[in-house]
């Protein structure tokens, strides 16, 4: 995704790349009547890039959609794109009357002054458009990579050991990423099941403190992270190793479990500490259980999923 411009960067490019234009002309009008035709045809060519350097939001994996829509506003995003789009189709429109005037006209200096002019009211007209786009796109650069594959959300309280756990499971070393509402590093692991790829996603610095203290960014956050899950792994640590006794994460587990509509698994790491009886029990230090804990994740994966992306040669079997 390319950096969108300002007005004052669409007009400056236009305007060189026009007068360079001109001067290619000899005769003094001829001249004025390409600069018209050249400046417009400029601005109009670099609004519509930048509508096209935006991605087609219907076909944005889910959890970008949810994450634009969580951090920007989706109807924002679309009346923005649609002010760029309005400006590009005036744009052409007014290059073309003013090129005709410009030919019919005795002083083409005057209509070329005009063209410059009214060019330069209708790009500053969407200029809060292009800057909030240009953030927008910032923001959706950094998000970590999460695409259609089956996913697997690990939540669970800090020090746990969720991060362990995805470097522990992924093929290559994970991404590691932020939330614009977190300033918490997450990471997105990746692990080839046969011939398809399924993606393990943190969930960092949204679940370390009881519901009623987030604030709406971080709820709705979280119910889009929950969202794209295909099945929720919630890590506990008994050891209390983590800074918080069993009690606290097991009310995390319930709020968990009211939110979600997918399969959850819990594991209890840290068995190189300690071992709580009832749950499937796990070290990410000593590898130990870490396989048991995936294939009961992957027990409830359907064999066949649609629409999967296929996996990248270099990811390996399991
Ligand atoms: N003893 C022990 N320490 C662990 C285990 N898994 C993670 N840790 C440690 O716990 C801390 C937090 O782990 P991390 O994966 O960053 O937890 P996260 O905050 O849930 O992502 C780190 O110091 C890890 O080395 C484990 O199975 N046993
Ligand atoms: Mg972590």
């Amino acid at each position: 995704m390319p950096t969108v411009p300002t007005a004052d960067e669409i007009l400056d490019r236009s305007f060189r790349r026009a007068a360079k234009k001109m001067k290619e002309k000899t005769n003094k009008d001829r001249a004025n009547e390409e600069f018209v035709r050249a400046v417009s045809a400029a601005v109009h060519d670099r609004l519509v890039s930048i509508i096209r350097g935006f991605p087609e939001f219907d076909q944005l994996p889910r959890f970008y959609l949810e994450m634009a829509d969580i951090l920007f506003g989706m109807d924002r995003i679309k009346q923005s794109l649609g002010a760029v789009g309005w400006a590009a189709k005036h744009t052409k429109m007014v290059g073309n009357q003013l090129a005709v005037q410009s030919r019919k006209s005795d002083d083409t200096t005057m209509v070329r002054k005009r063209t410059v002019a009214r060019l330069a009211s209708m790009v500053h007209q969407i200029d809060k458009d292009l800057r909030f786009l240009n953030e927008v796109r910032n923001v959706l650069r950094t998000l970590p990579h999460v695409d259609e594959a089956y996913t697997i959300v690990i939540a669970g309280y800090p020090n746990v050991g969720k991060s362990s756990f995805i470097r522990q499971v992924s093929s290559a070393a994970p991404e590691v990423a932020s939330y614009p509402f977190t300033t918490k590093g997450i990471i997105v692991g990746h692990r080839a099941i046969g011939r398809e790829r399924i993606q393990f996603v943190d969930t960092p610095g949204i679940l370390d403190r009881p519901a009623e203290q987030r604030n709406a960014i971080e709820r709705q956050a979280l119910s889009a992270m929950m969202n794209v899950a295909d099945t929720i792994l919630f890590i506990l640590d008994p050891s209390g190793h983590c800074g918080y006794p069993m009690e606290v994460q097991l009310n995390l587990l319930d709020e968990v479990k009211e939110m979600i509509e997918v399969p959850l698994v819990v594991a209890a790491n840290k068995s190189d500490l300690m071992i709580a009886d009832g749950y499937l029990s796990m070290s990410t230090e000593n590898g130990k259980g870490i396989l048991d804990v995936l294939a009961a994740i992957l027990s409830n994966k359907p064999v066949v999923t649609k629409n999967r992306q296929s996996p990248t040669p270099e990811q390996t079997q399991v």
